[in-house]
């Protein structure tokens, strides 16, 4: 069977690499003619959602209204790259459950606690040290990693290049390229 869109639903830790991952997979689908849309903090969080924040009840709410606009270019056809930690396994799923059979890919980005915070690549762990944020996720707010995701990659051991090309061979193999 042929899926014309689907969402790409990466999750993670901030600093995982979710959004690095999917900036350069957007790039080998556009290679490929594939017609995306990449969905991230920067077009959302300041956009839809700037009225929310990180208590958890903003988290769920920010994750809900995503999954909603997600589901709004899947029935558009495009593959929907949506790049945010979503804490949350029943979330997760509550999005999940507006999609199709197979239109939702859900994406681990795994990296430890240790290795996202040696990373820092917007200094906001150092703030957190500091006292400067709380509420942050994996320190004093939750992750919940995904239980039965359908691609996990690892990017304390597997380089940009070999996660893109993982998910890449995925959507191959299961016939969405
Ligand atoms: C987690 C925070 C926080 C707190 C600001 N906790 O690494 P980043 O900077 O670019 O990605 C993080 C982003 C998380 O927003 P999401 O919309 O993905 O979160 S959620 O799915 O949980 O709703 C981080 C930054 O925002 N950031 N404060 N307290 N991340």
């Amino acid at each position: 069977k042929k899926h014309k869109g689907a969402v790409l639903w990466f999750t993670g830790l901030s600093g995982s690499g979710k959004s690095t991952i999917s900036v350069e997979l957007e790039k080998v689908l556009h290679g490929l003619n594939v017609h995306t849309y990449r969905l991230d903090g920067d077009n959302v969080r300041h956009g839809l959602n700037r009225d929310l924040g990180f208590a958890d009840k903003d988290r769920v709410e920010n994750i809900r209204r995503i999954g909603e606009v997600s589901r709004l270019f899947v029935d558009a056809g495009i593959v929907t790259l949506t790049a945010f930690i979503s804490p949350f396994q029943r979330d997760r799923e509550m999005v999940r459950s507006l999609f199709q059979d197979g239109e939702f890919i859900e994406i681990y980005v795994k990296a430890s606690l240790e290795a996202c915070e040696a990373r820092d690549p917007k200094g906001l762990y150092k703030k957190v040290r500091n006292g400067e944020i709380s509420q942050f996720t994996g320190i004093d707010s939750p992750y919940e990693a995904p239980a039965s995701a359908q691609i996990v990659v690892d990017t304390e051991k597997q380089t940009v290049v070999e996660a893109v090309e993982m998910i890449v061979g995925y959507l191959k193999v299961n016939g969405y390229l």
